[in-house]
């Protein structure tokens, strides 16, 4: 029996209060549940040939410590880190070590809303940002991280 072939894996982490989706403010986030956006990156992932590691937590040491456990094993990292994007240096820090690409990700336009959403700490170490997409964002997201592993790819191999 020969060996499956291992597929590059990307981690898509989501942070606080995520796991309400579907009955948290649809006006701001939309009705897709979680549950609807992970069956998303799925089937995004399976179409560009990678694994999705799917994870979302309330707290923010847990996050920090997923992505020290991805950060050499995932070829790339898609986080919506949501209130913790304006909040947290130690998830920016943990992000900056990540080996592969990182692309945030929000599904309202955090432009267009308050203040104190206007500021990122995760889009300073992010190679990319998708906001106000909805949960089509993810996809886009994932598609992004996917393109740029590629590119990688293909520079060593030049
Ligand atoms: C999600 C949240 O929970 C907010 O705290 C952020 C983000 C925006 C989103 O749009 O996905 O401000």
């Amino acid at each position: 029996m020969s060996d499956p072939v291992r597929r590059p894996v990307v981690a898509v982490l989501n942070g606080p209060n995520l796991n309400l989706l579907g009955e948290r403010d649809p006006q701001a986030y939309g009705t897709a549940t979680l549950a609807d956006i992970e069956k998303l990156c799925l089937e995004t992932g399976d179409r560009l040939g990678l694994d999705i590691d799917f994870r979302q937590t309330n707290h923010e040491g847990v996050l920090v410590d997923a992505i020290h456990e991805l950060r050499r094993t995932a070829a790339g990292v898609v986080i919506n880190a949501a209130a913790l994007s304006h909040t947290s240096v130690s998830v920016r820090d943990a992000l900056a070590v990540v080996e592969g690409p990182v692309v945030e990700v929000h599904l309202s336009n955090i432009h267009r809303r308050e203040a104190f959403r206007h500021h990122s700490f995760v889009a300073e170490v992010a190679d990319g940002v998708v906001t106000g997409c909805g949960a089509r964002g993810y996809a886009m997201a994932v598609e992004h991280v996917a393109h740029l592993v590629a590119a990688a790819v293909e520079e060593v191999a030049s």
